[in-house]
């Protein structure tokens, strides 16, 4: 590996360059959302200090109101985002409806879908939390963008990714060529290019669930876990359990070191508590890319046709081989062996 420092806009500006006839467009897209995210970090380092800086809805020393970290980081993405001309309409999990570009500001070809602060209830206790995007090209003509331009399926992204903020900051993305990994170096202010081309292994040896919800699961998730937790020297089980409870970071650990992680759906939550266009599609485009497999135990994510902005979808996202026979239990061809 070089010692070459290359920051992600050098890594985006390099992308596009081999693909000749590009606009820019998409790499200043990506350029602006980079911005986004250091703006988030500056906030979320210093959420450990809330007491000191005062907890949402108060005011600080300053006498600045103190908004929650997920309003602040919504707001953060849009204001990143909306002037820039890339964008024909945006999407947010803070927000029911669809978020409109400022009539001030020129309309672009692409939508950005995002989860602003995934997991953000964990800032409190220190857990890693993150930032999850999704870009599409739009479908509408010109203008400003609607709901049809953000209900496409999973399989048109064009591009996706996540900020993980904790103990070093990494944002992780991919443009339908390889996943691509940075890190943060606060120092200079500028993601550096740490993980090129990650891919994940056929099977890992690592389980990702809330086995809290174990009674409400149905008997097919029941069986696979159960299975996963058979010894078995020849598929290195029983596995290992590991759960942080926010996605982000249980998502990037299974990305690096392969496994699944799932949240099922159930007698109580059917189709799981996991949104399908700022959640599941973007984490499974990554997982994808990185030679990795994702469904919500049916079919693949990435073809389920959208029905709303906000709707839940089972998932199971991880090495192939291990979301395979997920399937394989969950659909009832496969029992305990
Ligand atoms: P549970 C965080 O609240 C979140 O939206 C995801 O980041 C995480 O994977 C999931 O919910 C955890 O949910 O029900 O296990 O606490």
């Amino acid at each position: 590996m070089s010692n070459k420092v290359i920051t992600i806009e050098r890594f985006i500006i390099e992308e596009e360059r081999a693909h000749p006839g590009a606009s820019g467009d998409f790499s200043g897209l990506l350029r602006d959302l980079t911005l986004a995210f250091k703006i988030i970090w500056r906030e979320v380092s210093k959420a450990g200090l809330v007491n000191i800086l005062g907890m949402a809805g108060t005011e600080n020393i300053h006498g600045d109101q103190v908004k929650k970290l997920d309003v602040f980081a919504d707001e953060k993405i849009y204001q990143a985002m909306d002037h820039g001309g890339y964008l024909c309409v945006m999407a947010s999990e803070e927000n029911e409806d669809v978020l409109q570009i400022p009539e001030k500001y020129p309309t672009g070809k692409y939508v950005l879908l995002y989860d602003p602060l995934d997991g953000s209830s964990n800032i409190d206790v220190n857990v890693n939390i993150g930032s999850i995007f999704s870009i599409y090209r739009r479908v509408t003509p010109k203008g400003q963008g609607t709901l049809e331009d953000c209900l496409q399926p999973g399989y048109k992204q064009v591009g996706a990714g996540y900020a993980l903020y904790g103990s070093s900051t990494m944002l992780v993305y991919t443009t339908g060529d390889g996943v691509h990994g940075f890190t943060f170096d606060p120092s200079i202010g500028e993601f550096l290019l740490s993980h090129e081309n990650i891919k994940m292994p056929k099977r890992g040896k690592i389980y990702s669930v809330n086995e809290g919800n174990y009674r409400y699961w149905f008997d097919g998730v029941k069986k696979y876990v159960k299975y996963l937790q058979e010894e078995d020297e020849a598929t290195n089980r029983p596995y290992s359990g590991r759960y942080i409870g926010s996605m982000v970071a249980d998502i990037h650990r299974t990305l690096m070191y392969g496994g699944i992680f799932m949240y099922p759906g159930d007698t109580k939550h059917p189709n799981g508590k996991l949104r399908l266009m700022y959640e599941c599609n973007p984490v499974s485009f990554i997982i994808e890319q990185a030679s990795g497999k994702a469904s919500n135990g049916e079919k693949r994510i990435l073809d389920i046709k959208p029905e709303s902005l906000h709707q839940r979808v089972p998932i199971f996202a991880g090495s192939e081989e291990d979301v395979t026979i997920a399937e394989e239990f969950v659909q009832g061809k496969r029992g305990l062996d």
